[in-house]
């Protein structure tokens, strides 16, 4: 999956559309994706990712260490989609000065 397509997955375990994940939210969003030990598994997510100790994951940084913390922990292959943008920028920087 890409960067894009885990936010997108973000905003779909976003039950109540409050632009922020609950521990709650989190723990359907694993067990709809097939995983064992949802309590466990969103318990340590946010004691990874929840810095601030708000009880959300709810900032930019916070969903990047989330989307760490799947690839490390659960498995998630997630391609960094502005990496892939820049390299497209670059040629066509390229080709226009050609
Ligand atoms: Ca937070």
């Amino acid at each position: 999956m890409t960067e894009g397509e885990f936010r997108e997955w973000l905003r779909h375990i976003d039950r109540n559309k409050d632009s922020r994940i609950s521990m709650k939210e989190l723990a359907a969003g694993l067990k709809e994706a097939g995983f064992g030990f949802k309590w466990w598994r969103a318990w340590r997510a946010m004691k990874n990712v929840d810095k601030d100790r708000s009880g959300y994951i709810d900032t930019d940084s916070e969903i990047r260490a989330l989307m760490e913390h799947a690839m490390k922990h659960w498995g998630f292959v997630i391609s960094k989609a502005k990496e892939l943008q820049d390299v497209d920028v670059l040629i066509s920087d390229v080709g226009g000065k050609m």
